[in-house]
């Protein structure tokens, strides 16, 4: 009744932004995304507790956030058939303070696959993909290492909407992702928020559902003639064009800060010079930089003349695990 899981999150290489439906989170699109290494959630579920308690990161969860937590575990009481009790939660991460990727990826996978695990329910990824994704959309794609890509699906039920591993992180071992925190603070919009204000007001949101589905099997190309400059090209051009659709959106929506743009002018220069990096970029001011291992240190330092006042250096990651130590 009891079940620890370690995960990983993920960066987009091709975004999800946008969804057909707000309470199942199915997208309009399909999108593909790295796991990340070494940054983790750890989170332990118990069943059988006195009373459901969830603790996120030291402190006792409260409103949405706790509601998002029990919802996902009220999923898992239904599929194991039969009752479960309340439930004790308690989940950490490593990541440094706002590293600018969000944590729910991560948090929301380990949750489902040791929510499914404490239930005794079998080991399943499909199923802890469509799990996580009704936690948050992009945590389906955490449930598995290496490059994994979210189908949109087509049913209303969602059942064909989840993520599958197209290659594990060994495939492309000399992949770098360099995350380069310009700016600390708290986003004004979230995701969630923008995504909607997007879909519901760009004028130029069908043409990215259009463009973003059919960047997807590309980039898969890519990835398996592991070409490192067309990847980010088409990295730089998919990041470009979520935020131009969300630029186009009433209110405006702009992520950008004058210190981003002055990152990817830099970034732009160096590559003339024949530095090897590009950027991508999700919904906040904090670029993630994609290179290989000769060059991490190279965009680490790019990074920080740029302002960067942290730099979390990433590798392809592996799979959300189960752990035997628990965390209570
Ligand atoms: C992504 N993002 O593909 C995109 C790119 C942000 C920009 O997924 O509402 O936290 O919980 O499904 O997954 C962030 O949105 O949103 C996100 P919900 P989520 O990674």
């Amino acid at each position: 009744m009891k079940a620890t899981v370690r995960a990983h999150p993920n960066i987009a290489l091709v975004k999800y932004w946008g969804k057909r439906d707000d309470a199942l989170i199915l997208p309009h699109q399909s999108s593909l995304s790295l796991t990340l290494e070494p940054i983790h959630v750890t989170t332990t579920v118990e069943f059988g507790a006195p009373s459901d308690t969830v603790e996120l990161h030291g402190h006792a969860a409260k409103g949405s956030e706790r509601d998002r937590v029990l919802r996902l575990l009220d999923q898992v009481r239904a599929q194991a058939g039969r009752d479960l009790g309340p439930a004790k939660v308690v989940s950490r991460g490593d990541f440094p303070m706002a590293a600018g990727l969000a944590s729910s990826a991560a948090g929301f996978a380990a949750l489902a696959v040791a929510g499914r695990a404490a239930a005794g329910l079998p080991q399943d990824t499909r199923a802890s993909s469509i799990l996580a994704r009704r936690g948050s959309g992009s945590a389906c794609r955490s449930v598995q290492g290496g490059f994994c890509e979210w189908m949109r699906g087509e049913r209303e039920d969602g059942e064909d909407s989840y993520a599958v591993q197209r290659f594990d992180a060994g495939h492309w071992a000399d992949l770098r992702m360099v995350v380069a925190i310009l700016d600390r603070g708290e986003k004004e919009v979230k995701s969630r928020d923008g995504m909607k204000n997007t879909v519901e007001t760009s004028p130029y949101y069908p043409a990215w559902v259009k463009d973003a589905e059919a960047e997807v099997p590309r980039a898969r190309e890519l990835i398996a003639k592991k070409d490192l400059e067309a990847l980010g090209e088409l990295c730089e051009r998919n990041a470009w064009r979520m935020h131009s659709t969300s630029l186009a959106a009433d209110p405006p929506l702009c992520y950008l800060n004058s210190a981003t743009l002055g990152l990817i002018q830099h970034l732009r220069e160096q590559r003339k010079k024949g530095v090897p990096v590009w950027f991508t970029l999700d919904a906040g001011p904090n670029p993630v930089l994609l290179t290989n291992a000769a060059h991490e240190v190279a965009a680490e330092a790019l990074a920080r003349a740029c302002g960067a006042v942290d730099v979390v250096r990433c590798v392809p990651g592996g799979d959300a695990t189960l752990l035997t130590e628990h965390l209570f």
